[in-house]
């Protein structure tokens, strides 16, 4: 992805407000109605917005008011927020990393833009000695998040395009609003965990780095420590896959004729594509990615990856089905043959010693991951000399028949 712009919400990303938020609900209870505003009260206020928190924390503490007397106290928890802010609020509160980030984006042509809801962003953005390009004026904005409208305004302003941006983001809301616009997000922290960004990090002190991989390619993983990356189909923010287009398979289908009238006629379509990490090569380690077979037929043999037994022939191998549906082909060197069905929630195992190809009879990509011992190595030779036993084809009906494969059969006979 070639990165231009990047797009970060304030609360929670930029800066943390968490203790002038609290501080001014305690005061305005204790002011108002003589209670204690506790931390665990807190919590529900967490990505509320302001009137929706008053009404909570009403209902919670059992207050008796009216709409009006609520929407006043808020107001009035607003500006002793604000007040707040003017007597305390310094560079202290920034949170980690994000100085260095900022400096890194400056340093490498990416602009910069923040998409907060809070009408409190430019003083809070002052205050803290910190610039960013291009401020989106929440006013100016006619559905808030998780609507897309912040995000696409962000974009509109420098005229890139979605794939051109990132956005980051610490609620469910505010990662949904960057989908919506069509971009890669960062997630941090656990609430976004479910949110499905591209990538999540625990502090806003990993994005430093995280911003480097996307400039730079990823770095080393850490094999030896633990590590958490994005496998998503396609891997929008990490490296690019290895692709396998029809031109380097020819030799695999049963019909190289069909095969050729495909390339002859100007086409070289994409038959799959896997992202694997680059586990070190050691037995104690899982080398695991995810590979995208997408549908297709050759004559009528349907799209299949390569296959191939492991250079350490008694090691198995794992695949669980994402999407898609279709099947797993294994065989062994003594004529034993299996098809293991391939459907979302289903895992196949490859047994040790038993070679593996994947095959898409569906009309949508089937995605698998699959894991195996990660000094397996690999043998792709026994394969492309005589093929697998099996040939998968689609029948004149459009269903699955699976047949000897001829050439196979004749050179056991030998
Ligand atoms: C590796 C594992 C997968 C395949 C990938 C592509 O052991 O089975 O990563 O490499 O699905 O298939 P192939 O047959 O071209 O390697
Ligand atoms: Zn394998």
């Amino acid at each position: 992805m070639h990165l231009r712009v990047a797009v970060f919400d304030l609360d929670g990303v930029i800066v943390s407000t968490d203790t002038f938020h609290f501080e001014a609900w305690k005061r305005l209870f204790a002011k108002r109605w003589g209670i204690v505003h506790t931390p665990a009260a807190e919590e529900l206020t967490k990505g509320v917005a302001r009137f929706e928190c008053m009404k909570l924390l009403a209902r919670y503490y059992g207050i008796r008011a009216d709409e009006e007397e609520l929407h006043r106290a808020a107001e009035e928890k607003n500006r002793i927020y604000q007040q707040l802010l003017q007597e305390q609020l310094s560079p202290a509160n920034i949170l980690p990393g994000i100085p260095q980030t900022l400096v890194l984006l400056k340093e490498r042509g990416v602009r910069t833009a923040l998409a907060s809801s809070s009408r409190n962003a430019p003083f809070i953005i002052n205050r803290l000695g910190l610039t960013f390009d291009y401020c989106v004026d929440p006013a100016a904005i006619p559905h808030g998040k998780p609507a897309p409208d912040i995000y696409l305004a962000a974009m509109d302003h420098f005229g890139v395009s979605a794939q051109e941006c990132v956005g980051v983001e610490d609620a469910v809301s505010g990662v949904a609003s960057i989908l919506a616009a069509g971009m890669p997000a960062i997630g941090i922290g656990p609430a976004v965990i479910a949110a499905r960004a591209d990538v999540v990090l625990e502090t806003t002190a990993q994005l430093p780095q995280t911003f480097e991989e996307l400039l730079d390619g990823p770095r080393q993983l850490d094999w030896a420590g633990g590590f958490c990356a994005a496998l998503a189909a396609p891997a929008r923010l990490r490296a690019p896959t290895e692709q396998r287009r029809l031109s380097q398979l020819t030799g695999y289908f049963e019909d190289r004729r069909a095969a050729e009238n495909i390339l002859a006629s100007g086409s070289d379509p994409l038959v799959y594509e896997y992202h694997q990490l680059n586990a070190p090569r050691d037995p104690g380690d899982v080398a695991f990615g995810v590979t995208t077979l997408y549908p297709g037929v050759v004559g009528s043999e349907f799209y299949m990856t390569k296959g191939h037994f492991h250079g350490v022939l008694e090691t198995g191998e794992v695949y669980y089905a994402l999407q898609g549906s279709g099947l797993l082909l294994t065989e062994d060197r003594h004529r034993h043959t299996r098809w293991l069905p391939l459907a979302p929630g289903r895992a196949a195992y490859a047994a040790k010693g038993f070679a593996h190809r994947m095959v898409n009879t569906g009309d949508e990509p089937l995605v698998c991951f699959f894991a195996y011992r990660a000094d397996a190595g690999h043998d792709y030779k026994t394969i492309e000399q005589s093929g697998f036993r099996k040939l998968v084809l689609r029948t004149e009906g459009g269903g699955v028949s699976i047949q000897d494969n001829p050439k196979k059969k004749q050179e056991e006979e030998v």
